[in-house]
């Protein structure tokens, strides 16, 4: 078992607690210092920096959203002046104004070596060979992964995303031994691959490190299936530094998250209040080091919960599950609450379902319709049309019986549904609501 950085990643709890105890004053000190939106925040609700007592006195501050990022745009949350500023990121809303980041040296110096300890974790080495397909520029994916490779002096192949065939051509002759991608375009690579005849015996891949996107954990067994590799989870968000924030290690049972850099909370998503350990509810972060664009409770908008159990792995540091989903990608349909990860799980249980979905939401006079639209193999698609409505009455029940609500669903051909080169979009919600 290797760790990139053992004395961290396997610091035992009290030491852990008085190094975050420490970072946490120092952070929420640099907030109100030079940040004004946050000394104002701060002044309204009575809270002094030195209010910081232990570490469950974050419960007394305020919460920071993806609202405030819009507010300030763009730069008027950093905490420290321009020309310490060294890489600028943005992460494209669905709306309005898109949400700026920015890392100092020291930042980014912290984030490869975060990356550093995910691809370890996945079993690089310097001997590896990483491809990194995640999309380069303003998207934290690419750069983010492509420094961590670096760090450990892997070989890096900056291939970005896209242009598919080039993928699999690069995979072969350069002997990719790593791949990271989101998770969907990992499927769509495997779906080429055969396209093209080439078989992953061929290849000298041995695992990838996916995501950037809710999959499930049939999803996982689909990937590795096809691809004969290992497949990590990893998951991050711009707003906080990017990929990195908690990988999975080689027990691949939930994720841990980089405590000594980050502090999290559970919390109700409609009251806000904090929820007992082991609940589900939306992560709460708050960053312990950042300089640049330090965030005091931020609300990331996933859905998960936190295992505190000790990990055979030797890792200390807190485990989240796998995410269930956004709380924004979540639809409500006639008052049920119904994630995409929810469809693809039954989903992919269903012998000649392909692992490509999209759930269309529409509002037929007052009330909400789903329409899940799956697509089936070939050999599915060439039966009788007696079978095709068998199968479709089957797939139908057992949505209904795992989501308690009603739906449509549609079999579609083969390759229909637009494949994604980065995230998949799995929701078109076409109510005007
Ligand atoms: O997606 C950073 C990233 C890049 C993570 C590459 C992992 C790999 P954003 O574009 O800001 O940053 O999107 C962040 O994506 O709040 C989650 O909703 C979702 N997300 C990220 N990783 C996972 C994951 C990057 N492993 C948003 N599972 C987050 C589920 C994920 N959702």
């Amino acid at each position: 078992m290797l760790y990139w950085d053992q004395e961290k990643e396997c610091m035992p709890r009290e030491a852990l607690s008085v190094l975050q105890l420490r970072r946490l004053k120092e952070a929420v000190y640099r907030v109100y210092t030079f940040v004004p939106a946050y000394k104002a925040k701060f002044d309204a609700d009575g809270i002094k920096p030195d209010s910081i007592n232990s570490l469950g006195d974050i419960e007394h501050f305020p919460y920071t959203t993806k609202q405030d990022l819009r507010d300030n745009y763009p730069f008027t949350l950093f905490a420290v002046p321009m020309s310490e500023v060294v890489r600028i990121h943005s992460s494209s809303g669905t709306t309005g104004k898109p949400t700026v980041v920015g890392y100092t040296r020291k930042d980014l110096d912290i984030w490869s070596d975060l990356m550093g300890r995910a691809l370890t974790n996945a079993g690089a080495r310097r001997t590896s060979v990483i491809q990194v397909a995640y999309g380069y520029g303003l998207f934290t994916g690419g750069l983010g992964v492509h420094y961590g490779a670096e760090k450990i002096g892997a070989s890096v192949i900056p291939s970005s995303g896209g242009n598919t065939k080039r993928q699999i051509m690069l995979m072969q002759d350069f002997g990719t031994t790593h791949l990271t991608c989101t998770p969907s375009y990992a499927l769509f690579m495997a779906e080429v691959m055969q396209e093209m005849g080439v078989k992953p015996s061929q290849l000298k891949l041995q695992a990838g490190i996916f995501g950037a996107e809710p999959w499930s954990e049939n999803m996982r067994r689909e990937v590795e299936s096809k691809l004969e590799i290992k497949a990590f989870d990893i998951y991050g968000l711009s707003e906080i530094i990017g990929p990195g924030v908690a990988v999975e290690c080689p027990c691949r049972s939930g994720l841990h998250i980089a405590e000594d850099h980050f502090l999290v909370e559970i919390i109700d998503p409609i009251t806000e209040e904090v929820l007992p350990a082991g609940e589900t509810g939306e992560l709460v972060i708050t960053t312990l080091t950042k300089e640049a664009l330090p965030l005091i409770r931020y609300r990331t908008g996933d859905l998960t919960r936190l295992n505190w159990e000790k990990c055979a792995c030797g890792r200390t540091h807190v485990r989240m599950k796998k995410v269930l989903g956004r709380s924004d990608d979540m639809v409500i349909i006639r008052g049920v609450n119904v994630f995409p990860s929810m469809v693809e799980s039954v989903l992919l249980n269903i012998p000649g379902v392909e692992p490509h979905y999209q759930l269309i939401v529409e509002r037929i006079g007052n009330l909400d319709e789903l329409e899940v639209q799956v697509e089936v193999s070939e050999i599915i698609f060439s039966d009788e049309i007696r079978q095709l409505e068998n199968l479709e009455r089957s797939i139908t029940k057992e949505l209904e019986s795992a989501l308690g609500v009603a739906v449509k669903v549609r079999l579609v051909e083969p390759k229909t549904i637009a494949r994604s080169e980065g995230k998949a979009k799995r929701v078109i919600d076409n109510r005007n609501i």
